[in-house]
């Protein structure tokens, strides 16, 4: 991934070489890269090819990294530190910070158009209409309008999930998608069990985020810690506390696994990832 990634990228001498730099700073050497190893992994219950996996799942890295940068900024959560880095607008500026999280954005799209992804045209434009939505105002970027105005509030169980379906689940669900749009067309039925996974994966990668954040150091996630509970932010940790949060990770691991029912091997990465985003210590 990180090859795919760094090949991309337009090289950090090309000009504009500050924005360049700025692009590759947010994207290269970090992260745990868990949307592409989903990508990567829906595309073996499809028969993908590598060369179409690696540039479906560059391209959600590529939105991931961008909604990163923009979530650091002044405006939104006002991070200094990121991946064990400091963030874009400190490292360089705030402006060369949005740009930078423009263009990857961008990108993303440029490398899943420009690229023969699937065997039929039709199904590849769905692909791209897929991640738009996903990363759109009915996917993650309304999610992040809702986190926004939920900064102070008190939300429900339902309006928790309704926010995070769409801030972190819409983008995980469409990395497993994409990487099994990749491969051969198989059956409605696979589609909805993959479909099901995405979901509950979705909402789990949220949860352990909220357990992570009251749980561990800023050293361990290279990010600030505890900084939901500062910013009066509600989560999952918040509203149900943190013994039944790690239950309810522990049963949407269950969920995710009970999806993939009788789907054999070619299913046991995505088994593996279930269990990594909700055992994950970082
Ligand atoms: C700015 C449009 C826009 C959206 C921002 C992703 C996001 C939406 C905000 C990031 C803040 C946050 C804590 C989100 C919830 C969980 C999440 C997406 C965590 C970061 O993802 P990881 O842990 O990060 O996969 P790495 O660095 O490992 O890639």
């Amino acid at each position: 991934m990180e090859a795919a990634l760094a090949r991309l990228l337009p090289p950090a001498h090309a000009a504009p070489a500050r924005l360049h730099e700025a692009m590759r700073y947010a994207t290269l050497e970090g992260g745990k890269r868990v949307r592409p190893l989903l990508a990567f992994a829906a595309g073996e219950v499809s028969g993908a090819a590598p060369e179409r996996l690696e540039l479906a799942a560059a391209a959600v890295e590529l939105i991931h990294a961008y909604s990163l940068v923009h979530d650091d900024l002044p405006c939104m959560d006002a991070d200094v530190l990121r991946r064990g880095k400091p963030t874009v607008h400190v490292e360089y500026d705030e402006a060369t910070a949005m740009l930078a999280g423009d263009a990857l954005q961008s990108l993303a799209f440029q490398a899943l158009a420009e690229n023969e992804l699937a065997d039929a045209p039709r199904r590849q434009l769905e692909m791209v209409k897929m991640l738009a939505a996903a990363a759109g105002s009915r996917g993650m970027a309304g999610g992040q309008q809702i986190d926004l105005e939920a900064t102070g509030a008190v939300l429900s169980l339902p309006e928790l999930e309704f926010m995070h379906i769409h801030k972190t689940g819409a983008l995980i669900r469409a990395a497993v998608l994409l990487g099994f749009w990749c491969g051969e067309k198989v059956s409605e039925k696979i589609q909805d069990q993959l479909d099901r996974y995405a979901k509950a994966v979705g909402l789990a990668f949220q949860v352990v985020d909220d357990v992570l954040d009251h749980d561990a150091s800023t050293a361990t996630l290279g990010k600030t810690a505890g900084k939901d509970a500062k910013q009066g932010k509600p989560t999952y940790v918040s509203l149900l506390g943190l013994a039944p949060a790690r239950e309810m990770a522990e049963d949407l691991r269950a969920e995710a696994h009970a999806a993939l029912d009788g789907l054999g091997e070619r299913a046991e990465r995505l088994r593996q990832l279930a269990d990594f985003v909700v055992l994950r210590k970082f």
